[in-house]
């Protein structure tokens, strides 16, 4: 039975990838579709704009504490998203930017305060824009809390969804990566959450998107896979990923 889940589930996320990729030339974030099973709610941020959040921090600003949270632009979780601490405010660059008249970077969390009954699984996706090849040059910290607690908990599996080089800033490149993370909460009776990550210097995070749901089911590749589509070799790691399934169902 579980390998049947499994297989349907990893199916799905091909899909997913094999859709991530085909519109990766669109201007924004193809994020993995995540279909968790029983119930669920997402939330999506988009539009971080200076214009939209006036009010906030803007670039000789940009250490100062942001004036309220930002509520998911769209869907039904009723999460969240504010910094913590460090450097960041809405860019009229289409994001959040970390930068300003200081160097430094910026820590952000996505807070559901009211988790869904049940809770057993969290997604969590970003589309961010950074200097260097590797996103964990762009992010670090990644990690869930929950009950008030300080956890820290690391995600249990991610995925590159797509790293989009994109120019190059300081003789370094920069790259555009849309990120997959979940977490496998079952058991802990978490009712409240929050994501916590730190961005680096110079990136800018354009769009985000928050998943639970109350049946934990992988929707996220397992870290090993993740790694190898990080690494850009997306096409071939589909193939082994397809053949390597069908050989360990065997
Ligand atoms: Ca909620």
């Amino acid at each position: 039975m579980t390998t049947n889940i499994s297989s349907s589930s990893s199916g799905k996320v091909l899909a997913a990838i094999l859709a991530a990729i085909l519109s990766v030339a669109s201007a924004n974030a193809a994020f993995l579709v995540v279909n968790l099973p029983g119930t669920t709610a997402q939330d999506n941020w988009t539009d971080l704009t200076a214009t939209n959040y006036p009010g906030f921090p803007v670039y000789a600003t940009s250490g100062n504490a942001w004036p309220s949270p930002i509520a998911a632009t769209s869907g039904n979780g009723g999460g969240s998203l504010n910094k913590v601490s460090g450097l960041g405010f809405p860019s009229n660059g289409g994001g959040v930017y970390v930068g300003g008249m200081v160097s430094g970077t910026g820590t952000f969390a996505v807070t559901d305060s009211t988790a869904i009954t049940g809770l057993e699984t969290v997604v969590f996706q970003l589309e961010v824009e950074g200097v260097g090849a590797n996103w964990n040059s762009v992010l670090s910290g990644l990690s869930l809390n929950y009950n008030g607690g300080s956890q820290a908990l690391p995600f249990d599996f991610s995925l590159v969804v797509s790293a989009i080089p994109n120019g190059s800033l300081y003789g370094q490149p920069k790259t555009i990566f849309t990120l997959a993370y979940q977490w496998d909460l079952t058991s802990l009776g978490a009712t409240s959450f929050n994501i916590a990550w730190t961005a680096a210097e110079h990136s800018v995070t354009s769009n985000l998107q928050m998943n639970q749901g109350d049946t934990m089911l992988q929707v996220v590749p397992e870290p090993a896979t993740g790694m190898l589509l990080g690494l850009g070799v997306v096409a071939l790691s589909l193939c082994w990923v397809g053949r390597s399934r069908r050989e360990g169902m065997e």
